[in-house]
């Protein structure tokens, strides 16, 4: 399996951590993208109309999209502990805490291209910061439900990972964790897996 992928895309992280969790990073062949909403990547392009990272591009040419579909594919391939609780309230407050940070991470990444594609003079700031707002939301509604997820990895606290990973890397002077001590708190112990050392964005 082929997956394009870029070393900043927090989205193509949550691939590639649950794929070390799950011990089928080895299947994968990762192919570095370059690529943004007004430069498109030809090769990303062909196998995703959308244009977007990560796709995953199966042995038999099938091609796989977006991360949330990536994910629970590579779940079915494992026999070890799913990612995707397969039933029960567990499974929809999961789905739906992957919706949340995928959500974070859509108002980030947005807020990036904004920022760093387009001269200052057009930027929108009401826009911006409305983005911010749903970002900071969000992580207060987190901070409120981290204590309950202690100790739980599954492919919604994979997303909490990544949402602060990527907030450190492009958000530094935004300090979530003034506004977040206990996700700051939960972050310094899950922030050592291998899983997440091993896709630090840059
Ligand atoms: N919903 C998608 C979002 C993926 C996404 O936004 N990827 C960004 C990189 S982090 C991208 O490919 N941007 C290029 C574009 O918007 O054309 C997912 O979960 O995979």
């Amino acid at each position: 399996m082929k997956l394009f992928y870029s070393p900043a895309s927090p989205f193509a992280r949550k691939v590639l951590v649950l794929a070390y969790e799950t011990g089928l990073i080895d299947q994968i062949t990762p192919v570095a993208c370059v690529l943004s909403p007004v430069a498109p990547n030809a090769s990303v392009v062909e196998e995703n109309p959308i244009g977007k990272i990560p796709t995953l591009l199966l042995d038999n040419g099938t091609a796989l999209y977006d991360s949330r579909v990536i994910c629970e594919y590579l779940d079915e391939l494992h026999e070890g502990k799913k990612m995707f609780p397969p039933a029960g309230s567990s499974r929809w407050e999961t789905l739906t805490l992957q919706s949340l940070t995928d959500g974070i991470l859509d108002a980030a990444v947005l807020i990036r291209y904004e920022t760093y594609e387009r001269s200052e003079q057009h930027q929108w700031r009401e826009w911006i910061e409305n983005q911010k707002l749903k970002i900071f939301r969000s992580l207060a509604r987190i901070e409120k439900e981290i204590e309950n997820l202690t100790g739980t990895l599954n492919i919604g606290v994979i997303g909490i990972g990544c949402v602060l990973g990527y907030l450190d890397f492009r958000f530094p002077d935004e300090n979530w964790r003034n506004r977040c001590p206990k996700l700051a708190e939960w972050f310094l112990e899950f922030n050592q897996r291998t899983s997440m050392q091993s896709t630090r964005p840059h």
